[in-house]
């Protein structure tokens, strides 16, 4: 027997009211709450801006959307389906797909567009560049050394202990290259470019307090680029599940002044001579 269907109820719709004002209440005091880390390079601020605001403008959709609904809720009471006229139609599509372009579209490009061109345009002229290669599960840094170029590689030269990188030793360039494991050094303040590689599966160099997040993909070089604003110890994570070991696949950014990390760099050159 088919049951006539009912009007939703008064109290139905205060229910909801109450639901829809506690879920947005929960949000605000989710977002109130410090959940980023410090902020430690100078594209942080604008990753951190577009961020904001894609969080704050869904947040408003969605909370200004389920108040529609629900002023239209109570409003309705039961009164059956009424025909809109075409053109309450038209603009009621229209309105929507305008608003959400602007707001989606063009606002995450005027404030995304600064923070784009901060990562991919040329680094500054005295950046540093090294190179940071991911293996199941761990980081291998290699600086270029005292030349300031990097050595040829081959993947058949690879031995765990004494050459994790396959450094050709024919190669002069590749000789005075500087490889450490576990902590990477850069100095405060000046752009560092990583060329990121992968040995084995795809990894991710993730910094936090870098808002830095870039794939390293197998047998395709990327490279990350940014600016160490402030001085510190850093952990760098593997952001991307790959393998049973990732959890450990971790190292250490230490970010120091110019003359520690000279200090520390002529140290490592100084084992070459
Ligand atoms: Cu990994």
């Amino acid at each position: 027997m088919l049951r006539q269907e009912r009007p939703p109820s008064r109290a139905g719709a205060w229910v909801l009211a109450l639901f829809f004002f506690l879920f947005t209440a929960a949000l605000l005091l989710a977002f109130l709450a410090p959940w980023r880390t410090e902020l430690a390079s100078r594209e942080g601020r604008g990753i951190d801006g577009v961020i904001l605001y894609v969080a704050v403008v869904s947040a408003v959709i969605v909370v200004a959307g389920h108040a529609a609904l629900g002023a239209f809720v109570l409003r309705g009471g039961g009164g059956g389906y009424r025909r809109p006229s075409a053109r309450a139609e038209w603009a009621w599509s229209l309105a929507p797909v305008a608003l959400m372009v602007a707001l989606a579209e063009v606002g995450v490009l005027v404030l995304g567009a600064p923070v784009w061109a901060q990562l991919y345009t040329d680094p500054a002229e005295d950046a540093i560049e090294l190179e940071a290669v991911g293996k199941q599960f761990e980081w291998i840094f290699r600086y270029p050394g005292k030349d300031g170029k990097f050595g040829r590689f081959d993947p058949k030269l690879i031995h765990d202990t004494q050459n994790p990188l396959g450094l050709d030793e024919d190669d002069p360039a590749a000789i005075d290259d500087i490889v450490v494991r576990g902590v990477l050094h850069l100095p405060v303040g000046r752009d560092a470019v990583i060329r990121l590689r992968t040995q084995d599966v795809l990894h991710s160099f993730f910094v936090p307090q870098f808002r830095v997040k870039q794939d390293l993909i197998s047998g395709f070089p990327t490279r990350t680029k940014f600016r160490p604003t402030r001085e510190g110890k850093y952990e760098l994570a593997c952001a991307e599940l790959c393998g049973l070991g990732h959890y450990k696949m971790r190292a250490f950014v230490q970010v120091e002044s110019q003359q520690a990390f000279d200090a520390w760099l002529a140290k490592q050159i100084g084992q070459f001579e």
